[in-house]
């Protein structure tokens, strides 16, 4: 492997920086010279090309992709009906109760019953002093790419549990949200109390959201009110919200667990290609584009790899760890956010942006960048091309957690043919 490998640099002096990089300390040493002098150069015009074909950052509130049961799915409801069942900002009620079954000792909780729900102008009146907006991206654990990236706006959920006057025996929370009136179509997660009240340095709180890209939050995405949890999978994000439990229920008892699934996982760091031609012709350089989900281990680097169907890989190695991967280029925030964002501004005072609205951190942590790179001087032959992630850890996709029901982080495989 390694000796075919300096062969091919030597055959392909031309080569760009990207590609000698993977190629080991050796190799990249012997060409340092080309490799300082191309650093210094403007983007191949083809590779900006493909830039600038990407998606936009944010994703427009319609474009998610929805992941809703209920037979009728909730958000497909007639307007009337929405208003009967409280699916509207005029007519939602929030009841926060007790477990009868592991009862949190509570003093004051918010019934329908009693009148004491929490409506959607108690909400609001709650937002103007405890408001709090971040970037998430909205994720599947059971797909592997993002539904959407978005800013959600709503109030910490703390805040209302708080109102209960909670006094003991409180240890997770769970919660639910319209579904027909048949419990068979209950979909619900939970938390556990601990979450719900402090929140780990860097993440923002769990919210009642009502808000998505500074727009109300539509039927389709969960509205008027949904949970979401920052660092969560998307199952946690429970949408047409109307009632959280406190008990003293000790473990999860989330409806994702009945699918196998692990539902304390979160966000993980991976990469898939945007972009990538299928067939190319020997010599010419080809761009790759592509996204990156950074997850709670954050992001180092995004890194590619043309596989030669030629090499015979040792199958001990099977997450391809001591391959000549090559570092992508992570491109820098946008000039554009899109998203459907009102004249294309961040919004005051979201997290993770400063005043002028640019980002604090990039990498920016629970939401996507986008990677981009060209390939030259690839021989004729058949290729797998994959891409793969390093997190904040050094940890290389899809280790630390190659479970699939913790989450996608499967190395992508894709064939491109250079003729
Ligand atoms: N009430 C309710 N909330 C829900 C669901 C659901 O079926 N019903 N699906 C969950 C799942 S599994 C996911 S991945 C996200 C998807 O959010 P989106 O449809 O806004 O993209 O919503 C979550 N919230
Ligand atoms: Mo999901």
């Amino acid at each position: 492997m390694s000796n075919s490998l300096e062969q091919f640099v030597a055959e392909h002096s031309h080569l760009t920086r990207r590609f000698f990089l993977g190629l080991g300390a050796a190799g990249a040493a012997a060409l340092a010279e080309v490799t300082a002098s191309r650093a210094a150069e403007p983007r191949d015009p083809g590779l900006q090309q493909a830039i600038d074909k990407l998606e936009s950052w944010l994703t427009e509130p319609a474009q998610f992709r929805d992941v809703s049961r209920g037979k009728p799915i909730p958000h497909s409801l007639p307007d009337d009906k929405k208003s009967e069942v409280g699916m509207t900002r005029d007519t939602w009620k929030l009841e926060v109760i007790s477990d009868p079954e592991q009862p949190a000792k509570i003093r004051t909780p918010f019934t329908k019953e009693a009148g004491t729900a929490l409506d959607f102008a108690g909400l609001m009146r709650l937002a103007e002093q405890h408001a709090v907006r971040f970037p998430k991206v909205m994720t599947c654990l059971n797909i592997g790419c993002p539904l959407g990236m978005g800013i959600w706006e709503g109030v910490p959920l703390r805040e209302v549990l708080w109102k209960t006057q909670p006094r003991e025996n409180l240890r997770r929370v769970f919660y639910y949200g319209y579904h027909n009136d048949v419990p068979d179509q209950r979909f619900q997660s939970s938390l556990s109390v601990d979450r719900v009240l402090e929140d780990p340095v860097g993440l923002p709180p769990v919210i009642l959201c009502y808000k998505l890209n500074g727009e109300w939050l539509s039927p389709e995405r969960g509205g008027p009110v949904r949970m979401v949890v920052p660092e969560g999978y998307g199952f946690k994000s429970i949408k047409w919200l109307t009632t959280v439990v406190l008990t003293n229920l000790y473990h999860a008892n989330d409806t994702y667990a009945n699918g196998n699934n692990d539902v304390d996982s979160t966000l993980k760091t991976f990469a898939s290609t945007l972009n990538a031609p299928t067939r190319v012709k020997a010599g010419e350089p080809f761009a790759v584009t592509g996204y990156a989900q950074v997850g709670t281990a954050g992001l180092s680097k995004v890194q590619v790899w043309l596989r030669s169907e030629a090499t015979d890989w040792p199958a001990e190695d099977k997450y391809f760890a001591t391959a000549p991967w090559i570092d992508a280029e992570v491109l820098p925030p946008p000039a554009q956010w899109g998203g459907g964002l009102q004249d294309e501004a961040i919004l005051k005072s979201t997290r993770g942006f400063d005043s002028e609205g640019r980002p604090l951190e990039w990498p920016m942590r629970l939401a996507k960048i986008h990677w981009a790179t060209l390939l030259s001087g690839v021989p004729a032959g058949k290729y797998a091309l994959h891409c793969r992630t390093v997190d904040a850890n050094g940890q290389a996709q899809p280790m630390p957690r190659p479970f699939q029901k913790s989450g996608h982080a499967a190395i992508e495989e894709i064939g491109v043919v250079v003729e």
